[in-house]
């Protein structure tokens, strides 16, 4: 390898560049920077640039990032945090680290990619390494990404500039599995571009895994998201035939775990979040350009997609049992997050039923301890207080630990409780999970 990029990684004089200082680019940041290299985060949000000049991280969830250390990185000109253009004028590496959301209609949505994309490309310099983290389908790096790379710098992908696709494989909030720990997978245009890959992030990454092609990296990520995406969908549908014969799922599941080869999923009230939503129509856009049909990942996604509305009719059931009328009772939503534990509300399946039950004309509280009162009349959501007020039915829709050690026989007035995480312990009165088996209000009593 002639060129001097080499070398500037050796001696980490290369400057580098992350567009998007969100949950992927942020933690990102941080490392390279602790591993010595300059680094400058392209954001286009002035508030986040704001907070982040001052220290401060604008998203408390990413407990894998050390406060101390982003606030001194950030005092010490380690980390600079400013708008894309400028911020990848002044850079060897550039690394895309943006959304790549949904429409409403399910289909890929580029515009982060293609406005980073031109970013990059308006200052791209010969011997430059542009790595997409972003998750795409497999062709897109190459034929989004490189093209818009192409057509604003005059410069070739391959002979002129490397470029990489090393699709992001972070939990975020995950303080065990943090960037560095987590094995890289990344494939190159050309094996130069490979290369230089390798070299960039075995500085500060443990394992690197390259693979032949930009389109087998980016396919490794659908492959993985996608399993996932199958795997909580086919759960999802098992839990609705564990309720219609009477079988407990979470037994059932505990049961199969014991087999070495048996990866367990969990039934819910559906599935949220950044990834596992919205990876599978990646993957099935780029599918049907081929003339691909996967038809049993789509379904695996209507099931889940359909969970809210399964637990919807949960809750219609409990009520037509306990002969009370839906738009008259007290109900209390618990836990509003895609995920346990976090503040994250992307495509929370719990908000999608309470947006559900709104629609419907019925109405409902919701409580969450991890967001304060205003922040949920913030969000138009009806604040319910557990600490005074009556509630005849209580609907987890997150399962936060806290809500394992909650004293539900407080709640006056409580008539049933709908499971959406099977996450509780039996209680003084009906506790009907998600495949929890078929019930009756008597028979689910302690
Ligand atoms: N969920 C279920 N049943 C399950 C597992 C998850 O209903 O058995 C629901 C969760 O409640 C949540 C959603 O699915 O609403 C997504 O859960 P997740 O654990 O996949 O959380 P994410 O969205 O943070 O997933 C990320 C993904 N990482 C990347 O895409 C880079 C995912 O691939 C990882 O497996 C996951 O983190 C992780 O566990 O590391």
């Amino acid at each position: 390898m002639t060129r001097n990029l080499q070398d500037s990684i050796e001696d980490k004089s290369a400057r580098v560049c992350i567009m998007g200082a969100g949950y992927v680019g942020l933690p990102l940041a941080v490392i390279i920077a602790r591993s010595g290299y300059k680094v400058t985060c392209g954001e286009i949000s002035d508030g986040k640039i704001d907070l982040l000049n001052h220290g401060l991280n604008p998203q408390p969830d990413l407990k894998e990032i050390d406060e101390t250390e982003l606030k001194r990185f950030i005092e010490e000109k380690r980390i600079i945090v400013t708008h894309p253009e400028s911020a990848a004028a002044d850079a060897e590496v550039k690394i895309i680290c943006v959304p790549t959301p949904k429409t409403h209609d399910k289909k890929p949505d580029l515009t982060n990619i293609e406005a980073a994309s031109t970013s990059i490309g308006r200052s791209l310099k010969r011997d430059d390494l542009v790595v997409n983290e972003s998750t795409l389908a497999p062709g897109m790096t190459r034929e989004v990404i490189g093209r818009i790379l192409e057509e604003t710098s005059a410069l070739k992908a391959g002979e002129d500039f490397y470029l990489v696709a090393s699709p992001e494989r972070a939990d975020p909030g995950n303080t065990i599995h943090t960037v560095e720990r987590i094995p890289k997978v990344l494939g190159g245009i050309d094996d130069r571009s490979t290369d230089i890959g390798r070299a960039f992030y075995q500085k500060f990454i443990h394992e690197i895994i390259t693979v032949s092609s930009l389109e087998a990296a980016e396919a490794t990520k659908m492959l993985e998201n996608s399993y996932r995406a199958l795997n909580i969908g086919f759960i999802n549908e098992f839990a609705r035939f564990c309720d219609a014969s009477g079988i407990d799922v979470m037994e059932v599941i505990r049961a199969a775990s014991t087999k070495w080869s048996f990866q367990p999923h969990y039934p819910g009230i559906g599935v949220g979040g950044h990834c596992i939503p919205k990876d599978p129509y990646y993957l099935m856009s780029a599918a049907e350009k081929l003339g691909v049909e996967l038809e049993t990942l789509y379904k695996a996604m209507l099931s889940s997609e359909s969970m809210p509305y399964y637990v919807f009719n949960h809750l219609k059931e409990i009520c037509a049992e306990m002969e009370l009328n839906l738009k008259g009772v007290t109900i209390a939503l618990f836990g509003i997050s895609y995920k346990r534990n976090t503040r994250d509300l992307r495509d929370s399946p719990a908000l999608i039923f309470q947006h559900i039950l709104e629609q419907e004309g019925i109405d409902v509280q919701v409580y969450d301890p991890l967001f304060s009162e205003k922040e949920l009349r913030d969000l138009n959501l009806k604040v319910f207080d557990p600490r005074n007020e009556p509630c005849d039915i209580v609907v987890i829709g997150c399962d936060h630990s806290q809500f394992k050690s909650f004293d539900f026989k407080r709640l006056r007035g409580l008539k049933a409780i709908i499971d959406g995480k099977n996450m509780l312990p039996k209680q003084h009165v009906p506790v009907i999970g998600v495949g929890a088996g078929a019930f009756t209000v008597r028979e689910r009593c302690l």
